[in-house]
């Protein structure tokens, strides 16, 4: 394999990484997107929005069966979020590290919420845990016209 071929095989993922109702009550909005800007992935849809039972819902149904899941669903809705895209080479992965744990007492310092959270309960931002399910919640989150296809200007002092 030559270096360049095994370079353009590295596969572009997509998260969705969401501010929780906590975070944005808080202040940590501007903070949240600065940290996935400095790093250089690439913005491809932003909003606030209000999100419904339903669509809270929809979004944890794998975890419809835990005894928290009533209550998470309140958490989720209970005022605006901050619903964003990311996209990069490694996406997915880097936006868990740079996370942290789930909860937010085992998060290492240096992380979102090991900075700046201390429950489980209110770990105030959400990342996709597979590029699966990265396309899965963008699709559920957002409408097709809210997302945008661009070239940032850095990306060849980016990635060689
Ligand atoms: P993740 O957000 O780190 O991927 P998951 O296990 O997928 O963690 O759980 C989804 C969300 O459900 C968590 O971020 C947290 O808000 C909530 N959650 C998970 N476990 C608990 C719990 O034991 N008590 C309360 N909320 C929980």
């Amino acid at each position: 394999f030559l270096p360049h071929l095994v370079a353009s095989l590295e596969q572009v993922d997509e998260s969705y990484i969401m501010v929780k109702p906590d975070g944005v009550q808080r202040g940590f909005v501007g903070e949240i997107i600065s940290r996935f800007e400095r790093k250089g992935f690439k913005l491809k849809g932003l909003k606030l929005f209000q999100c419904s039972k339903e669509l809270a819902e929809e979004h944890y149904k794998e975890l419809k069966a835990k005894p928290f899941f009533p209550k998470l669903v309140d958490y989720i809705t209970s005022g605006p979020v901050v619903c964003m895209a990311w996209e990069g080479v490694g996406v997915v992965a880097s936006a868990r590290k740079l996370i942290g744990s789930t909860d937010p007492l085992q998060a290492e310092p240096g992380t979102i919420r090991g900075d700046l959270a201390v429950q489980t309960g209110r770990n105030i931002i959400h990342g996709s845990d597979s590029p699966e399910n990265g396309k899965r919640e963008i699709a559920l989150w957002f409408n097709d016209g809210e997302l945008v296809e661009w070239n940032p200007a850095q990306a060849p002092w980016l990635r060689e």
